[in-house]
C-alpha cells in the first residue's frame, strides 16, 4: 500500500470518504434507508480545534494550514455530511460550530447539548498530561487547562444525567465522547502513534487523586486520542470517532 493511502504513516488505512449530503441522502436518512448517526455537537476550550474537527467531519480539505481564526459565538453548519465506507453510508448532522471561551462553559452550550445525539468534548491532551512540546506550554497554563477540562466534563456528565429523565415520553440521552487531541505535540506520538499516550491517560485515571482525574468515577464516556494537525491524522481521528458512533447504533 502506498503511503498516501494510509493515515499518517503510522495508523490504520483510511477506510471512508466524507462528502456533503445531497437531497436524496436526506430523504434516505428521513425514511431510515440510510442510517443516521444523529446530530453531533463539539465543545472545548478556545483554539482547541473544534472548527478543524467540523471541517474534517464534513470532508473539507486542509483548513489546518490556514491561520487560526477564532469562531465568534455560534455558526450553524452547512448541512449534513455523508460518510461512506465498506460497511455502507451514514448521515451525520453536525451541530453548531461554537466558539470556545477560556473560562467557564458558555451559557448557550447547554441548549445545544439538549438537542444533540452525540456530544464530543475536545481537549489538548499533552497539556493535560503536562507533557507538551508546544511553545505556549507552561506549568500554570497546564494546571488551568486541567481544571477547566475536568470542570467541563463534570458539567457535561450532569447534563447527561438530567437528560436521562424522559423527554416528551422519549428517553434521549446524548452519548459523550471525549477526544484528547494535539497528540502531535506529545514527545511519544511519533514513536507509536498514541499507544504510550493512551496508557498515560489510563494511568492518570487509575492512580491520580480523584480530583486530578480526567474522567470521574461513574461518568459514561468514550475516550479517544489523536491529532488534527494534518489532514491524514484528522481523517484517522474522524474514522475512530465514527467507529465509536456506530458502536452506539448497535
Ligand atoms: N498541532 C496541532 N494543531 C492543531 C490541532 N488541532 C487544531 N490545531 C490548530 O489550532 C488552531 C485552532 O483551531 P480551531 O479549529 O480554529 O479551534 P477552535 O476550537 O474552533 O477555536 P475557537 O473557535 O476560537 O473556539 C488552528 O490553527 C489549527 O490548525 C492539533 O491536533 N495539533
Ligand atoms: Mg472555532
Amino acid at each position: 500500500m502506498s503511503k498516501s493511502a494510509t493515515t499518517d504513516g503510522q495508523g490504520a488505512p483510511q477506510r471512508h470518504g466524507i462528502r456533503e449530503a445531497k437531497w436524496y441522502h436526506r430523504v434516505g436518512a428521513f425514511f431510515g434507508v440510510i442510517p443516521n448517526l444523529g446530530r453531533v455537537q463539539v465543545f472545548g476550550l478556545a483554539g482547541v480545534g473544534k472548527s478543524v474537527l467540523w471541517e474534517s467531519i464534513q470532508g473539507k480539505p486542509g483548513r489546518q494550514e490556514k491561520p487560526y481564526t477564532p469562531t465568534q459565538f455560534s455558526i450553524p453548519p452547512d448541512g449534513p455530511a455523508v460518510i461512506k465506507d465498506a460497511r455502507g453510508q451514514y448521515v451525520v448532522k453536525p451541530g453548531d460550530d461554537v466558539g470556545g471561551s477560556d473560562d467557564a462553559f458558555n451559557f448557550w452550550w447547554r441548549a445545544l447539548f439538549l438537542q444533540a445525539d452525540v456530544v464530543i468534548y475536545l481537549f489538548d491532551l499533552p497539556v493535560f498530561l503536562k507533557k507538551s512540546m508546544s511553545a505556549e506550554f507552561s506549568d500554570e497554563r497546564a494546571t488551568a487547562v486541567g481544571d477547566f477540562v475536568r470542570d467541563h466534563l463534570v458539567d457535561l456528565a450532569n447534563w447527561q444525567h438530567d437528560r436521562e429523565k424522559p423527554y416528551f415520553g422519549k428517553k434521549k440521552v446524548p452519548r459523550l465522547v471525549v477526544v484528547g487531541s494535539w497528540c502531535d505535540q506529545h514527545p511519544d506520538w511519533q514513536r507509536d502513534g498514541g499507544d504510550t499516550i493512551r496508557k498515560a491517560l489510563e494511568l492518570n485515571n487509575r492512580f491520580s487523586r480523584p480530583k486530578d482525574r480526567l474522567v470521574a468515577q461513574g461518568m459514561k464516556v468514550d475516550v479517544l486520542v489523536g491529532s488534527l494537525k494534518s489532514k491524514d491524522s484528522a481523517d484517522k481521528l474522524v474514522n475512530n470517532l465514527l467507529d465509536a458512533l456506530r458502536a452506539r447504533k448497535r
